[in-house]
């Protein structure tokens, strides 16, 4: 260890970015004349125009979080029976299949992009299958185009949980355009966010009317309620924070794209480490800067040296959702993405993150894996 790598101020994963405070305050003042905080509010109505044009989608619909709206897009097709995901994800894609009455069924995943790979799909389609949950991890896109071939030849629905995405395209199409409905997470630590939030783009318009009283309870006029909804509103302090930063978005994910640079610089004569590759066409957002070690060892020793320099990496994600205690017993395997769980690291990836101090990091990290091969 060298002493004077340590950082003098912890280093996190993420780091939220926060508007101009006069911006915020600015909008809180219409709050304030208003006098309408939630449910459908204009801040609301604003940001949601706009962020359809941001992420060149049609239809689009807000959220308290991006949970509750992956609840929703699930309920919102009247799905049952078997559900076909992936485990590499954080625990709310697969408590949102479960949570909706559905059972999960876990297909292993692809090496290089850490997604759900549609080479192992079909042969865990059953005639009980009724849709494929997808997840753009880290902000990679999946194969939306083999997804979409094998949800059609099979009839299945196909929802993107698109929580890391945010910005990101495929040949000039907004990610959140592909499948029946993708969801995204505004969530604090997420490239871009509203505090908390969730947002569902959906394909076919007529889906609107349902998305919007599942939200508010199944209401669906003064005196019907026609499904089981919940409470799943974003209000206006929410939206005034999404307004704010959706004008920055696209610098922050320009300083991200810095970040990302840096760190493929510095850990690029690393001959163990793996990190996310690119794909041509991709506009990518740089949610995470993933780096996946040969053992869980060497990762778990990394993950606890950087702690000593007072940098705060993540093992997103570990365990597996099918490592989980509530669904280990589902009795499915998928050594690559338990290969990938096992060795793999976030590092600190954020818009505000300097470029000194990802390479101060790469430093920590050379030096501390050379200690481990000696
Ligand atoms: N699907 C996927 C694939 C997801 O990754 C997520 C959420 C969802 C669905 C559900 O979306 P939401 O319902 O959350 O909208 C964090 C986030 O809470 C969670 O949103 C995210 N995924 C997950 C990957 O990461 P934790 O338990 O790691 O959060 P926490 O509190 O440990 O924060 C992480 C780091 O961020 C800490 O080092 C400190 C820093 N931080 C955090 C917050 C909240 C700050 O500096 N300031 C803050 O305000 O789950």
């Amino acid at each position: 260890m060298k002493k004077e790598l340590i950082f003098n101020q912890r280093i996190n994963v993420t780091q939220p970015k926060l508007p101009d405070y006069k911006m915020y305050t600015e909008l809180l003042k219409e709050i304030w004349e208003n006098k309408w905080l939630t449910n459908d509010g204009p801040l609301h109505e604003r940001f949601k125009e706009q962020v359809k044009k941001t992420l060149l989608v049609e239809n689009a619909e807000l959220f308290t979080n991006g949970h509750l709206a992956l609840e929703i897009a699930l309920k919102s097709l009247d799905l049952s029976g078997e559900v076909i995901t992936t485990p590499f994800t954080f625990a709310s894609t697969t408590h949102a299949i479960s949570n909706c009455g559905l059972t999960p069924v876990f297909c292993d995943i692809d090496p290089l992009t850490y997604n759900i790979d549609p080479d192992k799909i079909e042969q865990l389609i059953t005639p009980n299958t009724s849709a494929i949950v997808a997840v753009h991890v880290f902000g990679t896109p999946c194969d939306v185009g083999r997804i979409e071939e094998i949800a059609k030849k099979h009839q299945l629905k196909v929802i993107y949980d698109a929580a890391h995405a945010f910005g990101v395209e495929i040949n000039g199409q907004g990610i959140g355009s592909f499948g029946d409905i993708s969801m995204f997470s505004l969530h604090a630590t997420k490239v871009f966010h509203s505090i908390e939030g969730g947002l569902l783009t959906y394909k076919e318009k007529r889906l609107a009317a349902k998305i919007k009283s599942l939200k508010n309870f199944g209401i669906t006029s003064p005196e019907t309620v026609d499904y089981i909804g919940t409470n799943a509103k974003m209000n206006e302090f929410q939206a005034a924070m999404g307004l704010c930063n959706l004008e920055s978005i696209r610098n922050d994910i320009h300083s991200r794209g810095k970040v990302y640079e840096a760190y493929l610089e510095g850990l690029n004569d690393l001959p163990l480490v793996r990190t996310l590759i690119q794909q041509d066409g991709v506009k990518p957002n740089y949610a995470y800067f993933p780096m996946v070690l040969p053992s869980r060892e060497e990762r778990d020793q990394l993950f606890e040296s950087l702690k000593g320099y007072n940098v705060f990496a993540r093992k997103y994600f570990y365990p597996l959702c099918n490592q989980f205690s509530c669904y280990k017993n589902f009795g499915f395997e998928t050594p690559i993405a338990k290969d990938i769980s096992d060795g793999v690291l976030c590092l600190p990836m954020y818009a505000d993150l300097k470029v000194e101090q990802v390479q101060q990091i790469t430093e920590i990290i050379k030096l501390e894996l050379g200690e481990q091969l000696e």
